[in-house]
């Protein structure tokens, strides 16, 4: 062939790729309005998606090693596998799940076993190695609907040998499932159960909502700390009881009102919670052992409101405590984790990520030195530990343009993930579930 006519092609087909290109890339502006693309307020700090394609809203991602993600579809009951940022074609589990409102596939937790850890490339496959909690909305027996927790080995492709751990006797909310899980430091495992919100329904008017004479403990209202093999109640549990079936000794705290979110300081080992209020005061809480929350008396710090201590229902042991932090109009705070490398920049390591459903904000706290609270020392207005309007918040906002946000982590490769869905509307059809990876450019 002559070499001017190689050439000629050589450029044809250039113009031609170059053509496609553009037009795919308008096509994708066209569908995924990219212009909407989040962003965030450090200029070192790049957000790609990952795991394009997901069919469901996702509620919560786990990591199975730096490589492999497991996404929870809330509704579909499915789990999505995510593999060098590729979603893989086919669920790894599909769960019978009631997807209504605020029910699903709600919570999960990895538990690795260290010997199973490849130090060469700290890859996870083996199949005992591997425990995976889940937490949903199980349709069960015909069409019997609760909340339940099962323990899962991961076998290196499936997950496999579902074993129950727990079923919440109550039927499910509609809203305020909880559904939270973390493994402490401890080793335990941390399950959060909202109070099943129903209008009208009032059920769980108890003593687990502070109402004094109210119904008997339910599980409704609190955060579980389990021995994860069978659900069990640790002896050192704060209302640990001899008797094991008192629903007390599972108990790490009581007296909230729901979660989307919690995280232990990799510091201190302590308990944080992100708690969703009403038309009033979302928090940010520290959990001690015996920790009551304030609700249904209580929301926000107890010093804005009516009521005192005399007011709350304190178990023996109980410890009613303020939130570090609160907005005083909700923002619907979903997802919080501790930044636990410096990949991202040296002031983010061992600092607070926080997640937002209502406007698609990614909030940064500075935790204080003695890792008792957040360090407000140059805003002024947050001093007093509210955010009581947007001006007041805007120092700590970090990101924006997201969708919902329903859950924010850390990886094992250090850098910050951020789960969302829609694009801020929840009507937006179709729906769009993305994951975002936060990484140094
Ligand atoms: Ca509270
Ligand atoms: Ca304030
Ligand atoms: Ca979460």
């Amino acid at each position: 062939m002559n070499y001017n006519i190689v050439l000629l092609i050589g450029f044809l087909y250039s113009a031609l790729l170059c053509v496609v290109m553009i037009f795919s890339q308008n096509f994708v502006y066209a569908t995924l309005n990219l212009e909407k693309l989040p962003t965030v307020n450090d200029s070192s700090i790049g957000v790609k998606e990952i795991g394009k394609g997901l069919p469901d809203s996702i509620s919560n991602i786990d990591f199975l090693d730096r490589n492999n993600i497991l996404a929870l579809g809330k509704t579909s009951g499915e789990i999505y596998l995510i593999s060098n940022e590729i979603l893989q074609p086919n669920p790894v589990l599909n769960l019978n799940v009631s997807g209504e409102v605020e029910r699903g596939l709600l919570g999960i937790a990895i538990e690795k076993d260290p010997f199973s850890i490849d130090s060469i490339n700290q890859t996870i496959y083996n199949e005992l190695g591997t425990s995976v909690y889940l937490y949903f909305t199980e349709i069960h027996d015909g069409n019997l609907t609760h909340n339940r927790l099962y323990k899962y080995d991961w076998n290196g492709s499936r997950l496999i040998n579902p074993h129950l751990i727990l079923n919440l006797p109550l039927p499910p909310g509609p809203h305020h499932n909880g559904g939270e899980l973390a493994m402490g430091p401890d080793g335990f495992l941390y399950v959060t159960i909202g109070d099943y919100e129903h209008i009208g329904d009032y059920r769980h008017n108890g003593i687990l909502q502070n109402i004094k004479n109210g119904t008997a403990p339910d599980d409704t209202g609190v955060i579980l700390r389990l021995n994860g093999s069978d659900g069990s109640q640790p002896i050192d549990n704060p209302f640990f009881s001899n008797n094991t079936g008192d629903p007390l000794g599972k108990y790490f705290g009581y007296g909230i009102r729901n979660s989307f979110g919690i995280s232990f300081d990799p510091i201190t080992g302590k308990l944080w919670e992100s708690e969703n209020g009403p038309e009033s005061y979302d928090e940010i809480n520290i959990l001690n052992p015996g920790f009551n929350g304030g609700w249904k008396i209580v929301h926000g710090p107890i010093s804005r409101t009516n009521s005192t201590l005399a007011n709350l229902t304190q178990l023996h042991g109980a410890k009613y405590i303020d939130p570090v932090f609160s907005w005083k109009i909700p923002v619907g705070i979903t997802g919080i984790d501790f930044m636990k490398s410096s990949k991202l920049g040296t002031k983010y390591l061992n600092n607070l990520f926080v997640g937002d459903f209502n406007n698609g904000n990614l909030y940064h706290l500075m935790v204080n030195k003695t890792r008792t609270g957040l360090n407000f020392d140059d805003i002024p207005g947050l001093q007093d530990l509210v955010a009581d309007n947007n001006l007041e918040q805007s120092p700590i906002v970090f990101g924006t343009g997201f969708g919902r946000i329903t859950d924010v982590k850390t990886g094992p490769d250090g850098l910050l993930y951020v789960v969302d869905y829609g694009y801020g509307k929840i009507d937006d059809n179709p729906p769009v579930h993305r994951i975002f990876k936060l990484y140094p450019k």
